[in-house]
């Protein structure tokens, strides 16, 4: 059965799924609300070591980190703390311990380079930084940069006060003295970082109110039926990041408030994989595409390692319905045996706004779903602006509780993103079918997705255009049967100047980590096709693009 009751007027839509009490509540007082419930049960075990937590433990090592935080660091509410992180058990501890403490959050990929970890955390003034051995060094130098720094946190190793090196162990196992501050609803607590529709990486920022509410709409007893599954010793393996907002909310967050033991990898191998699915034989998947692919198609997968799961989500990127058929293929399941979701985010919607409805018509595959609760959308005509109906295609619109506050220090992106009327122009190109069900089938904006990660052109501009020889640059997303896209540049050069590709390239991985760099190729042209107003016509470059082989 489908829903397909909604109230539709010339304007916009409404969520079929109704609405969700937007609560009081911060995210950890949120997350960890049934926790006794469930204290013994494990909550959170990294699958390389084997080091575990469970709920009891969890919950009362976050409030030692909000107190050791406040205390030894001096770290006041409001300021920020920069994670380097990796998934790991103690993750969960740093991140929640931190908003406990009224803090703001501010995480990196562990595998940028110490520029594009400095530049993101000097723009939101972090003031110190958690990291394992493995980036010691990198906290460190960034660390120096900044403004009236405070101290690095050391997961795994031990206090060096005179390098301000605190040790997390001996923070957590001290008595500290500190009086938490009440935590508003309406403050800000995370500031992840997204390029949005165009420019440089942005940091988004999103408050308490904004990530509950997407757990709720996530988890809404009509739309997912999980009321009675909760605490029932679910299994999920998980390797999208957490340091991004799929990872954070939409897979952390939303299996620990049901009570699920989460295993975590701090490094994708093949073989460190499928050891894990063996071990802890998990029931749920969250996946972005690229993961699934491997799951489907990889020879050294077999059924035998998925024969436990029950559901899996996938999110971050588009997917393929042959691929989500060679997936159930492999497993020699029934799409009635596994629960298939898929789901459609940003990091400025908390992420979630769409999603596929626990009653999956199963007909509706290449489909991220319907509106989640208390969700509104519109499908803007990219001509006329007008509001397009069934089966027309044009810019996806949302609004609701999770929508972002704005972006961090930047007004004009704020106001070019989040309208007046509170509408998320998300540069991604949808229609919806009669039974409002949303397919996502283009996107107008800047960003390049390679395996779920987002690439911002505008950074791999910047850094070509360095060059004296460059006279133009720019870079395009093209597609890649693994990694979904990546990105490729057009360059031009100034009068009787030489560039290879390779030195292109080479310039791009000596300043970006992997998965920006140039695998795409360098394309030279003589002119980058700009419209009048001097912007790049992307469009143009694609199709150019994906007929001439670098
Ligand atoms: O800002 P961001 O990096 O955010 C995300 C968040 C994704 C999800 C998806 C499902 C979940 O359940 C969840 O918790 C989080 O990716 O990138 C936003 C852009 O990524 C593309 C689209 O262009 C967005 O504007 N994108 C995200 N999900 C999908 C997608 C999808 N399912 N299909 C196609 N494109």
């Amino acid at each position: 059965a489908t829903q397909t009751a909604t109230a539709v007027d010339s304007k916009f839509l409404n969520s079929p799924w109704g609405e969700i009490q937007v609560g009081k509540e911060t995210l950890t007082d949120f997350v960890f609300s049934d926790v006794e419930s469930w204290a013994d049960a494990p909550a959170v075990t990294c699958g390389a070591s084997g080091r575990s937590y469970d709920y009891g433990m969890t919950r009362m090592m976050i409030e030692r980190c909000a107190c050791a935080l406040a205390g030894p660091l001096k770290l006041a509410p409001g300021e920020r703390l920069g994670l380097i992180l990796p998934n790991i058990p103690e993750f969960v501890v740093l991140i929640h311990g931190a908003m406990r403490a009224g803090l703001v959050v501010t995480f990196a990929n562990p595998l940028y380079t110490a520029d594009e970890i400095r530049r993101q955390f000097s723009d939101c003034n972090v003031k110190a930084i958690a990291t394992i051995e493995m980036f010691m060094p990198v906290a460190q130098e960034v660390g120096k940069s900044l403004k009236d720094y405070k101290g690095t946190i050391w997961v795994g190793g031990d206090d060096d006060k005179t390098k301000g090196i605190y040790g997390l162990k001996s923070l957590l196992m001290a008595d500290h003295e500190a009086d938490l501050p009440k935590v508003d609803c309406d403050e800000v607590c995370l500031i992840p970082y997204s390029s949005g529709t165009t420019g440089m990486p942005k940091g988004v920022m999103l408050t308490h109110k904004n990530l509950v509410s997407n757990l709720k709409q996530t988890q809404c007893p009509k739309m997912m039926k999980y009321e009675g599954e909760k605490g029932k010793g679910d299994v999920l393996l998980t390797v999208p990041p957490f340091f991004h907002i799929y990872g954070f909310n939409g897979i952390l967050n939303y299996n620990l408030k049901l009570g699920y033991h989460i295993v975590t990898m701090p490094r994708f191998t093949p073989d460190d994989y499928i050891k894990c699915l063996v071990e802890y034989q998990p029931t749920t998947l969250f996946v972005v595409p690229s993961l699934l692919a491997f799951l489907a198609t990889h020879p050294l997968v077999k059924k035998e390692h998925l024969q436990w799961v029950e559901t899996i989500m996938v999110g971050a990127a588009p997917t393929t319905d042959s691929m989500l058929e060679k997936f159930l293929l492999k497993c020699e399941k029934t799409k009635d045996q596994i629960k298939l979701l898929q789901g459609y985010g940003m990091t400025e919607s908390s992420p979630v706004t769409l999603m596929t409805p626990y009653e999956y018509p199963y007909s509706k595959v290449g489909s991220v779903g319907q509106l989640v609760p208390s969700t509104q959308a519109r499908v803007v005509s990219i001509t006329t602006g007008e509001m397009l109906g069934p089966h027309k295609s044009g810019e996806l619109w949302l609004r609701g509780p999770q929508v972002m506050k704005g972006y961090w220090n930047n007004e004009a992106a704020t106001k070019e993103t989040v309208d007046s009327d509170g509408w998320l122009h998300t540069g991604d190109v949808a229609y919806y079918d009669e039974e409002f069900y949303f397919y996502i089938v283009d996107r107008t904006k800047e960003l390049i997705k390679v395996k779920g990660n987002q690439v911002s052109p505008t950074e791999i501009e910047n850094i070509i255009m360095e060059r004296p020889e460059v006279a133009d640059v720019a870079v395009v997303g093209v597609p890649d049967p693994l990694a979904g896209e990546v990105p490729r540049a057009f360059v031009v050069l100034k009068p009787k100047q030489k560039l290879t590709d390779k030195d292109v390239c080479d310039l791009v991985a000596s300043k970006l980590t992997r998965y920006k760099h140039l695998d795409g190729g360098v394309v030279f042209l003589d002119a980058i096709p700009r419209n009048a107003a001097g912007k790049i016509m992307r469009n143009e470059l694609k199709v150019l693009g994906y007929k001439k082989k670098p």
